[in-house]
């Protein structure tokens, strides 16, 4: 039995709004206070975030209590069920409540359906109807029923029963790729660490985890051909502490973890520069064969591998072949930034190799921007990480390889590097790219943000966090949260609901629940908290 309709009260809130898509989500159409009071709490439906494509409330609601159940619909459908048993642990938690799993369809409860014809649905999208007997997620993919999962949660108490309001929400998101990175090579993290903050980033429908595993201060994943890399070239960080590394076993743990949760996980080996760790683990990648000191500083561009030698390239080739088989996703990242100790020539030549080396194992290559200024290989996905005072010059390079079909990931660095300054007071991160305050990282539209480049060549954004400065969870997530809401919210929500004020006010709204996850975020001052 479907949820019933109720057509009259529906009518009743279509009628009082515009009737846009994002209408409800963006200016919360729902919302009881009176015109003319001051901010004040929004309702439900108008604080999802990331914005819904549409979300109106209608009708009495679905009372979340005791007796609640969580039904998977057919026992053959095993992914399914397995949505159905996280979503219930995320209810069981805050609410205190049983919430069982149970099989079939029919009867009160949340109800979990795919349905290959979930209009507008796609791959990630899903609808949600809310009525007094029960909450229906459907979705074309479990993907889509995990999405809808995570507006369920933000429509109940952040503890405890409640009710889920009835009304409906259809939703998909603007773009395939949304992307959060965490630098765990300047300093380690524990993979305990990282999957906190998946859980923080899924439950706000984030999709990729993009890992920077090496770099001149130390070499986090074991790699079995060539072990001293993790053993020796691991044990090292900035400030000189003792840095660390991932097992293999410990990856694969993440990695399930997080496609759990549907977020992809993209590991990053950068080459041809930030290499010291591996240049300081085996002599033989020194063009002069002498291992390097190990490096605990924040310079960058001073390393490069010996691009002359035979034996680089069965060194690239090994390490990404075993990461490729580590890696059930698409893509590897090669980076190929700041390669200021390789000669032009020399880059374009290393950097035609290494994607070869991606090829061969079968995954797409993405690389940070600067691979425009060589020779892209068919299919390879560019990072762009300029801001707003990046030379016209490197701008175009990057758009014209866009024109020539290599899909865009943007990552502005004044926009949405979350390792700079929200101001002057902040006390970690930098600032080379200028401060970035909350409204600043939401406040741009990555539709039109590259002169020349249409939305068809954007295939999302991400949000990196580098690490020079940043050696504690505290810190990680003081950086990231608000912030990396806002780069939720640009990656999912459609454009007609970007607006600043409303966004602002179902920010503040997420301050309970951030709360109670104990996650230590920035009360930015220009966010109206209650
Ligand atoms: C630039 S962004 C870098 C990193 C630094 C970061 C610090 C990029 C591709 N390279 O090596 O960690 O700035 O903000």
């Amino acid at each position: 039995m479907r949820v019933p309709r109720r057509a009259l009260a529906a009518l009743l809130v279509l009628a009082a709004v515009p009737a846009t898509a994002s209408c409800t989500a963006a200016h919360g159409a729902d919302d009881p206070r009176p015109a003319g009071a001051g901010p004040a709490a929004l309702a439900p439906y108008g604080r999802i975030l990331p914005a819904p494509v549409s979300a109106h409330a209608a009708g009495p609601g679905y009372a979340f209590g005791p007796g609640t159940v969580v039904r998977t619909g057919t026992t053959d459908d095993e992914e399914v069920r397995k949505v159905g048993e996280l979503l219930a642990e995320q209810l069981r938690g805050p609410s205190g409540l049983p919430v069982p799993v149970v099989d079939g369809a029919e009867g009160d409860g949340i109800r979990l359906r795919i349905d290959e014809g979930t209009e507008g649905a796609g791959a990630e999208g899903y609808r949600l109807e809310s009525g007094p007997d029960g909450v229906t997620l459907t979705a074309r993919t479990p993907a889509g029923l995990f999405h809808a999962g995570q507006t369920l949660r933000q429509l109940l108490p952040v503890s405890g029963p409640g009710t889920v309001p009835g009304g409906t929400v259809t939703d998909a998101p603007r773009f395939a790729y949304r992307g959060a990175m965490v630098d765990v090579a300047r300093h380690f993290f524990t993979v305990e660490q990282v999957k906190r903050y998946v859980d923080q980033l899924a439950q706000y429908k984030v999709n990729t985890l993009h890992l920077h595993l090496t770099d001149d201060q130390g070499w986090r994943l074991a790699i079995d051909s060539w072990p001293k890399l993790a053993q020796y070239g691991g044990g090292s960080e900035v400030g000189g502490g003792p840095g660390g590394y991932w097992t293999k076993d410990q990856y694969r743990d993440l990695v399930a973890y997080a496609g759990e949760r549907y977020v992809d996980v993209v590991p990053e080996i950068d080459m041809p520069g930030h290499v010291n760790a591996a240049q300081a683990s085996y002599a033989e990648l020194n063009c002069d064969g002498k291992a390097r000191e190990r490096y605990t500083g924040i310079k960058v561009g001073f390393s490069s591998l010996c691009v002359g030698k035979e034996r680089t390239y069965e060194f690239i080739d090994q390490v990404l072949g075993e990461l490729a088989e580590l890696t059930p996703g698409p893509y590897l990242h090669i980076g190929g930034d700041e390669a200021h100790s390789t000669p032009a020539a020399d880059y374009a030549a290393f950097m035609d190799r290494a994607q070869e080396a991606v090829a061969k194992h079968g995954k797409t290559v993405i690389a940070w921007h600067q691979l425009a200024t060589a020779h892209p290989a068919p299919g390879a996905v560019l990072q762009y990480w300029g801001h707003d005072r990046t030379a016209a010059p490197e701008k175009a390079a990057v758009a014209a390889a866009a024109k020539a079909g290599h899909p865009l990931i943007l990552s502005p660095a004044d926009r949405l590097y979350l390792d700079m300054k929200y101001d002057a007071t902040t006390k970690p991160g930098l600032a080379w790219a200028g401060f970035v305050p909350v409204r600043r990282a939401y406040d741009w539209d990555p539709g039109t943000y590259l002169a020349g480049v249409p939305e068809s060549e954007i295939l999302g954004v991400e949000a990196p966090l580098w690490t020079e400065t940043i050696a504690t969870r505290p810190d990680l997530e003081y950086m990231a949260f608000p912030r990396v809401l806002g780069l939720a919210e640009l990656g999912w929500s459609p454009p007609a609901a970007r607006d600043w004020t409303a966004y602002s006010r179902r920010l503040a709204a997420q301050a309970p629940r951030l709360d109670s996850q104990d996650v230590n975020y920035h009360r930015a001052p220009d966010v109206p908290w209650r």
